[in-house]
């Protein structure tokens, strides 16, 4: 249509979808590497999680900080990425014109085998015990070189897939420059260019200071300054992990529960807000760290606030949405279109359970912005849970959802009743699991059990020996969200493998946009306007603050190897 939701103004909403051949690869290629990455990360946390508790002990060639590094880095690092840029691959492919530009294909291969080379080295150099410095890589905790060399590789990989998606974007604009983007475009475009924007300064840290020093060229490391580079990177990075599941929200799940997409700019604005705040506000991660006057963490705290809006515009877009098509089914009274919702279909199940989980996980990260709040909470074991139930269940229950339909569109084989019954299983195991694990953590978080630990009695001190049974807890919640992780490979499995072909219509499900709503204005697509103000906004954050850890000009710390 005219609103640009579709690629080409096709009216493609029931209709079947058969990727390009080559597209489809580079997808299944994407999701694939993701879902190995899925697996060593997850079997990695169960561990962990035991040995914390006091369940089992290690043997002598594996450590609890070695695991904690790989769990990290391969959950929250590798799968996400890899299966973020093969779903806006699928997406850019599906609403533009319904393949990809060769450009944006080689792209996308050169970004696929930089990244995977990159998590190759670094896996490697974790499994030597060469690397255990966790997925933050704080300095001056030191990991061998190839650590740092594959986490460039996995950045500068990205990079290229980004252009990919940018190249798939222009080639279809140039012909149709009156149009707005089909809205998965746009905000995949978005995504990618808050990643680039953010990323560049994980790569400066990494290349200028971590390389060279790990190597031996230089003796010495500005810490302040390496974290400083980093959190500008890291809070983006979460975002960079939401935005992908909002996409799915805000464009897929409309047409799942036969609803339309509400507004056609309000998520537009939303991505461009998150272009705009997400950057500016990494000392929220430092607020307890000595070296950046108090003034500027003040700064980024209220612009944490600034980042919260979009959010909470998603929540009232997303009840729109349903209740309207709620509604539309039949939907009586105040809450009726609640049981009108699709409850047994799992691509809309496992999304909701991710939406509720979100409610309370943002408010979490609310208390954890709240200045002053964040030293109840910092380096404890809240954290690790607001992180659980952000990334580890709303990013990840949602990228499940999408995996139940993408998988089945890329190899036609169908999603089963009896699969989809899995999956609802799984959803429940998750959400069980979770709010044993994410739940308790928050809760003796909160009487001071620290992150980023093994088992410790601490000399068996009093408040100390109090953690272990909530230890347990949590490690029953580790070993429910375990079985979790094996269902949803067994789906993944027979949705790769063994399912029925069939020759039924296989949806890829993109929404259709509301009648009402109006055209979306032309300044949200004239990106420079927008590139622009978020480096005002990122100059006036960091400028001083960085300024002065130059200034301030320490001899830099020795390097350490803590485990
Ligand atoms: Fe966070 C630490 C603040 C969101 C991830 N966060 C972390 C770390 C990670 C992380 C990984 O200010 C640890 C990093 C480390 O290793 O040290 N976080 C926030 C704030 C938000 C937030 C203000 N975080 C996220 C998301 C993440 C994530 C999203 C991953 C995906 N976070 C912090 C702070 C720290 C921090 C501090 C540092 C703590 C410390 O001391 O170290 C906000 O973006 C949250 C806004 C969200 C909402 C919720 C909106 C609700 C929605 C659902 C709608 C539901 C509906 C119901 C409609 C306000 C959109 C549907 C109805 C049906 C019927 C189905
Ligand atoms: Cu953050």
């Amino acid at each position: 249509t005219d609103l640009g939701v579709e690629g080409g103004g096709e009216q493609a909403a029931l209709t079947d979808f058969k990727f390009d051949r080559k597209d489809s690869r580079l997808v299944m290629a994407h999701l694939l590497f993701s879902f190995g990455a899925v697996f060593l990360g997850a079997t990695a946390g169960l561990l962990q999680v035991m040995q914390r508790s006091g369940w089992i002990t290690l043997p002598p060639w594996l450590n609890y900080y070695q695991l904690l590094t790989a769990h990290g880095v391969l959950l929250a690092l590798v799968f996400t990425t890899f299966f973020i840029i093969g779903y806006l691959f699928s997406g850019v492919a599906r609403t533009l014109d319904g393949k990809l530009s060769p450009a944006a294909r080689v792209l996308g291969w050169i970004g696929f085998y930089m990244m995977a080379v990159g998590t190759v080295m670094a896996v490697i150099v974790i499994l030597t015990n060469d690397a255990s410095v966790l997925y933050t890589f704080y300095a001056p905790m030191q990991a061998s070189p190839w650590f740092y060399i594959g986490a460039a590789l996995l950045i500068v990989g990205s990079w290229f897939s980004a252009f990919g998606i940018f190249a798939a974007y222009i080639n279809w604009r140039r012909t149709r420059k009156k149009h707005s983007s089909p809205l998965f475009a746009y905000m995949a475009v978005a995504t990618m260019i808050l990643w680039l924007h953010a990323s560049l300064a994980v790569a400066v840290e990494v290349v200028f200071q971590l390389i060279p020093w790990s190597l031996g060229l230089v003796a010495r490391v500005d810490v302040g300054l390496s974290r400083a580079l980093f959190w500008y990177f890291g809070h983006a990075l979460v975002y960079f992990w939401l935005l992908p599941a909002y996409i799915y929200w805000y464009v897929n799940i409309p047409q799942i529960v036969g609803g339309k997409i509400f507004s056609n700019s309000l998520p537009r604005l939303t991505f461009i807000l998150f272009i705009l705040f997400s950057v500016p506000v990494g000392f929220h991660h430092q607020l307890n760290e000595p070296g950046i006057e108090s003034f500027w963490k003040f700064l980024q705290v209220v612009l944490t606030m600034m980042v919260v809006i979009p959010s909470l515009l998603t929540a009232f877009s997303l009840l729109a949405t349903f209740e309207l098509a709620g509604r539309s089914r039949g939907g009586k009274g105040l809450f009726g279109w609640i049981k009108k919702m699709p409850w047994k279909d799992a691509r809309f199940f496992s999304a909701a359970m991710a939406m509720l989980i979100f409610i309370p996980a943002g408010a979490g990260g609310i208390i954890n912005a709240s200045y002053q709040m964040n030293q109840v909470v910092h380096n404890t074991w809240w954290v690790t849970g607001h992180f659980h139930l952000t990334l580890a269940s709303t990013v990840l229950l949602t990228f499940f959802a999408i995996s139940y339909w993408l998988i089945p569109v890329l190899t036609r084989r169908e999603f089963t009743k009896h699969l989809n019954k899995l999956a609802i299983v799984q959803a429940i195991l998750w959400a069980i699991g979770m709010f044993l694990m994410g739940g308790i953590m928050h809760i003796v978080g909160l009487q001071g059990a620290p992150r980023r630990s093994s088992y410790a009695t601490y000399g068996d001190h009093e408040l100390a020996l109090t953690w272990i049974s909530y230890n347990q807890v949590i490690a029953a919640g580790g070993v429910l969200l375990f079985i979790a992780i094996l269902l949803v490979l067994y789906i993944w499995v027979n949705l790769l493998y063994f399912a029925p072909r069939t020759e039924k219509t296989i949806e890829y499900p993109v929404g259709v946009v509301n009648e009402q709503a109006e055209h979306p204005p032309k300044i949200l697509e004239r990106w420079s306007v927008w590139i622009g103000v978020s480096i005002a906004l990122v100059l006036i954050a960091y400028t001083i603050p960085i300024y002065q850890m130059f200034m301030h000009n320490p001899p830099g710390s020795l390097t350490y190897r803590s485990w």
